[in-house]
């Protein structure tokens, strides 16, 4: 186990009805031979009701047939997003329009949006993965669930909703925005956990701060938070902030939406992901060679169990590690997320992700959490300016170093040379769901 340094023990003690689902018990063994089941059963069921699939593996000239154990699937060829962008707005459906219940997209920055499908069966898996994380998370039977991921299209505000549903909860659906109608709610109704981005929570722990409200004091007693990267700094900085313990919930709308993985409250080592239903592995991005578990690279999944939209070896362009299971000794972790592959920044030949910034500024006194990056190109050479906020309580004297300590530590520990703005508090765009931090300002070229 990997333990996390400054990570609180959790706050709330599992309740007698946190029985885990029977997957969630099987030996590594018995999952395995499960997942070969499945993944027998998904790659012919695509091969025979998708035609992209068809004609992929034709291409390939791989069958189904050819998959006879699980280290099989690495002779099957990838999907990207390009292919469902290619098959808008259904075509990567496998069931006819009248048996799809309900249907999700992702607007990304470019291009058409990506469209997904689900069954009434993969409505009711995907309620369960959820409600299956958010017990892992410490959330409980009957606890009041207030609920800020993005309501409609965004797989974040419904996967959210039924899922705590699911579990037995109360759900209060306010969905993101409305930064102060959130704060009078919490205060008014009193949830025992909240669900949202982590950039969003911190949006709406500055709001409490500035209207003199003290967030230790709220009734929350964990958040579960993802659809976007963020640090273990983000995490010591939510937790001591709202007194809480808080969890990190993983997933994507074309491979299901979130709950794909879940983090376990008392590990807090990143999201076990639900191997029942997802196949994973991590690629070298650049070669498409699989790699080995503990490696840095690209995580792409396999569904098991969908109906409407099987995915085989989808590529999420997330990077990350696959870890052995810690709170679920069959089912292996993912990392932390470092960032998206297409969102690194290349610095004169240095990558960077802004999560490599959060890490580092976040261990700087009188820096706040609230930053954005951006790219110029003044005298053509790229430079990055790095906008940070100051803490309430740090002086303008203070500012000075922790901007130079901020320069010092980016140069050691990301290698790129760097302009630091120090603003003052509040002056930062915030979030409300998915935070851009990254503005490049480059005149296209
Ligand atoms: O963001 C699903 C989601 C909603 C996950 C709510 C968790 C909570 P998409 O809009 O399709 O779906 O975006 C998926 O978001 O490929 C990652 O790049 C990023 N992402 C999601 N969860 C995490 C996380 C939802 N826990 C994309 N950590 C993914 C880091 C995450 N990145």
């Amino acid at each position: 186990m990997t333990a996390i340094i400054g990570t609180k023990a959790r706050k709330t003690t599992p309740a007698a009805e946190d029985t885990l689902d029977p997957e969630e018990l099987m030996s590594r063994d018995e999952l395995e031979a499960l997942q070969l089941q499945r993944l027998q059963h998904t790659v012919a069921y695509a091969y025979e009701r998708v035609a992209m699939y068809k004609k992929k593996f034709d291409d390939a000239g791989v069958r189904p047939e050819d998959l006879k154990e699980l280290a099989d699937l690495a002779k099957f060829p990838y999907t990207d997003k390009e292919d469902l962008r290619q098959a808008y707005p259904f075509g990567m459906f496998a069931v006819p329009q009248q048996e799809v219940a309900r249907i999700h997209a992702s607007s990304g920055t470019t291009g058409r949006a990506t469209v997904v499908g689900y069954t009434k069966r993969d409505l009711e898996n995907w309620e369960t993965l959820f409600a299956r994380s958010l017990r892992a998370s410490g959330v409980k039977k009957g606890w009041k669930v207030h609920n800020a991921y993005g309501y409609g299209l965004f797989t974040g505000g419904l996967g959210a909703h039924y899922g705590a549903e699911k579990l037995g909860c109360t759900v209060i659906p306010m969905s993101g925005g409305q930064t102060e109608k959130q704060i009078q709610l919490i205060q008014d109704f009193e949830p025992d956990a909240i669900l949202c981005t982590p950039t969003y929570l911190l949006t709406i722990v500055d709001a409490m701060e500035r209207a003199g409200l003290d967030p230790a004091k709220t009734s929350l007693k964990v958040a579960v938070l993802g659809a976007e990267p963020w640090t273990d700094e983000m995490r010591h900085e939510l937790e001591n902030k709202l007194d809480i313990d808080a969890c990190d919930i993983y997933g994507l709308s074309e491979v299901m939406g979130p709950g794909v993985a879940g983090e376990c409250v008392d590990f807090k080592d990143g999201s076990t992901i639900w191997e029942d239903h997802f196949r994973p592995e991590i690629i070298d991005p650049l070669t498409d060679a699989v790699l080995d578990d503990g490696q840095a690279g690209e995580l792409v999944f396999t569904s098991l169990t969908k109906e409407a939209m099987p995915v085989i070896r989808y590529r999420t362009h997330d990077l990350t590690r696959l870890l052995p299971g810690t709170g679920r000794p069959n089912m292996r972790r993912i990392g932390r997320i470092t960032g998206r592959s297409d969102d690194m920044i290349i610095l004169r030949g240095v990558n960077l992700f802004p999560t490599q910034i959060e890490e580092i500024a976040l261990r700087i006194p009188g820096l706040s959490p609230h930053f954005q990056l951006e790219i110029t190109r003044p005298h053509r050479m790229d430079e990055l300016t790095v906008k940070i906020e100051r803490r309430e309580d740090c002086t303008a004297a203070m500012a000075v170093e922790a901007s130079r300590e901020l320069q010092r530590q980016i140069k050691i520990h990301v290698g790129s040379s760097c302009k630091i703005v120090v603003v003052d508090p509040g002056t930062l765009a915030r979030s409300s769901g998915k935070l851009r931090r990254v503005y490049d300002l480059r005149d296209n070229g």
